[in-house]
């Protein structure tokens, strides 16, 4: 078995070359390929040829690992080990052509299932900042190669919270409807529009906290762990780990006082 170190070699390398195959494409102009959930849930054709170039790498590197991708799904291997990707996350803003999109790839122990899987590397590439965000398990979080940390100390009312929308109108409804509640209790809320770098703004410091509802575990697997790698605490509803019910990461104080608060809204749509 490879080492965090290892994984997060492989992890970062390929990472890079589909972010930079993206940004090219980009440049060269974006085109919708279909829709998903929903009309506004767009896949583009860089967001598939970015996950056909990282699987096709990663078959050649590691061809008995497992495979869960945004767009050509799941594939179980005999190593133990799954490779969960999102080629483009934050794609409504690569379409419009707003910086805060990124390939995020991460590398998990046992099954590709959020409540049970350890992460073992992870890297968030952000081509338009050259932002390279990496975790290895117990190895700390980095940016670029500098250690990063979560933001301590931080009181509720003080506190900058990120958050995200799904796609279907009526859970985005009842996902602005918390904000409201939410945003007199905090210094104020934003919403970025990619989770992989959410988590990893958490664990830079650009943001104090970020909560979301309805995430796929591609969004997260990456970012997930450079936040607990940078100190943050990552978790889900009711206590569980993070998924598609709730992701909530902030410093240890901000995420005792936030999560009561996110718990008791979100608790009501189960
Ligand atoms: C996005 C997430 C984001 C969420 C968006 C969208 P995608 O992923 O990263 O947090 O709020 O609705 O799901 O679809 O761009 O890969």
């Amino acid at each position: 078995m490879p080492t965090p170190n290892e994984l997060l070699e492989i992890a970062t390398t390929v990472a890079r070359r589909a972010a930079a195959l993206a940004l090219q494409r980009r440049r060269d102009g974006v085109e919708i390929a279909a829709s998903k959930s929903t009309i506004t849930d767009i896949v583009t054709r860089a967001d598939r040829e970015a996950e056909d170039l990282i699987r096709g790498a990663l078959e050649a590197s590691r061809p008995r690992d497992g495979f869960l991708g945004e767009e050509s799904g799941g594939e179980r291997g005999s190593s133990g080990l799954t490779w969960v990707v999102d080629p483009i996350d934050g794609t409504v803003n690569y379409f419009y052509d707003i910086p805060a999109w990124a390939v995020s790839v991460a590398v998990v122990e046992g099954d590709p299932d959020p409540a049970t899987w350890r992460t073992l590397a992870g890297a968030v590439v952000n081509p338009a900042t050259g932002e390279v965000f990496t975790a290895a398990a117990g190895g700390g979080a980095r940016v670029n190669g500098e250690p990063i940390r979560v933001n301590e100390g931080v009181e509720l009312p003080l506190a900058l919270v990120g958050t995200g929308f799904g796609y279907d109108p009526e859970i985005r409804r009842r996902q602005a409807a918390f904000v409201t509640e939410l945003i007199p209790q905090v210094r104020d809320v934003r919403r970025i529009g990619a989770a992989s770098l959410d988590l990893c703004s958490v664990a830079c410091g650009r943001l104090d906290a970020y909560y979301e509802r309805g995430l796929n575990p591609w969004d997260h697997a990456a970012g997930a762990l450079i936040a607990q790698e940078a100190g943050a605490t990552v978790g889900g509803l009711y206590g569980a780990p993070a998924g598609k019910a709730l992701l909530l990461a902030a410093a240890p104080g901000l995420y005792a006082q936030l999560d009561p608060l996110v718990q008791a809204y979100y608790r009501h749509w189960e």
